[in-house]
């Protein structure tokens, strides 16, 4: 393991570094992270660590021999739940991210917002943010985790996915749920993951009412997903068997992915 740390410069090339990880993984994990599009936000998601810094990315590359097992309990167990941590470790301000700058960012009239519920459910009615904040309220402390090259730990409070699609009498059978947001931009979860118990309706971030640039009045935390997989000023939800892809799953990231 000494040789490796010749592979790594100080402050993390992300390239080399996924490059290098990749050379590492047993055959059968190789073949599937590169099918999902071998980035380094997938990496970080399949191991769970943290490696943006030059101590752990060493440490990663000397784990990645567990690579197989790491992949089998994070892509192919829908069961699996992301690690949690701690108020301490919560970043603030958290990081804004989207295809436009903040100040474009949707500025949303709670007043006025409806979700439009849509597709294979039983009861089609649009809830407005009142009557969803009704809803039984839970929370989390997960990691972000940005294809970019960036992640932070955050703190959001919503009601489980699950139980609102069980609600509305969702066909859970379905391939898909589909999300559409307030300035067009959509997004795909398929259903093992839009079920999976830390997929998350959100209202609030750090006890809060969601701010404007983190996805006011509602986004949805999948903290099994890459960041890109977590529509914010989501406006309309559809339970579908046709895929319909997304805003970044249309140009080409791997719609497993994120993972
Ligand atoms: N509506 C909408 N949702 C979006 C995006 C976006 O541009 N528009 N960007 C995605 C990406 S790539 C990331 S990393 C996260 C950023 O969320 P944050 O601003 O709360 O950090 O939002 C995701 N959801
Ligand atoms: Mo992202």
């Amino acid at each position: 393991m000494r040789k490796l740390r010749s592979l790594i410069i100080p402050g993390i090339d992300k390239d080399l570094l996924v490059k290098d990880a990749t050379k590492l993984m047993p055959d059968l994990s190789r073949r599937r992270f590169i099918a999902s599009g071998a980035s380094f936000g997938a990496l970080t998601l399949l191991t769970g660590c943290d490696v943006s810094d030059s101590l752990s990315a060493e440490n990663l590359l000397t784990h990645m021999s567990k690579f197989n097992d790491m992949v089998q309990a994070r892509i192919f167990n829908p069961n699996t739940l992301a690690p949690t941590y701690s108020e301490k470790d919560i970043k603030r301000p958290f990081p804004f991210n989207a295809f436009y700058a903040e100040d474009d960012a949707p500025d949303v009239d709670g007043k006025e917002w409806k979700l439009e519920v849509s597709g294979l459910v039983q009861n089609k009615k649009s809830w407005t943010l009142d009557e969803l904040h009704k809803l039984p309220e839970v929370s989390q402390i997960t990691r972000h985790i940005c294809v970019e090259g960036w992640s932070a730990i955050g703190s959001w409070q919503g009601t489980p996915l699950r139980d609102f699609l069980k609600l509305v009498g969702a066909d859970t059978n379905a391939k898909w749920v589909h999300f559409r947001c307030a300035e067009d931009y959509t997004s795909s979860l398929d259903m093992p993951t839009a079920m999976h118990a830390q997929t998350q309706m959100t209202f609030k971030f750090d006890n809060q009412l969601l701010p404007r640039a983190y996805g006011f009045p509602m986004k949805i935390r999948v903290p099994t997903k890459l960041g890109f997989k977590n529509p914010k000023y989501v406006v309309a939800m559809e339970v579908t068997n046709d895929y319909k892809g997304g805003y970044w799953e249309d140009q080409g990231y791997n719609d497993f992915s994120g993972s």
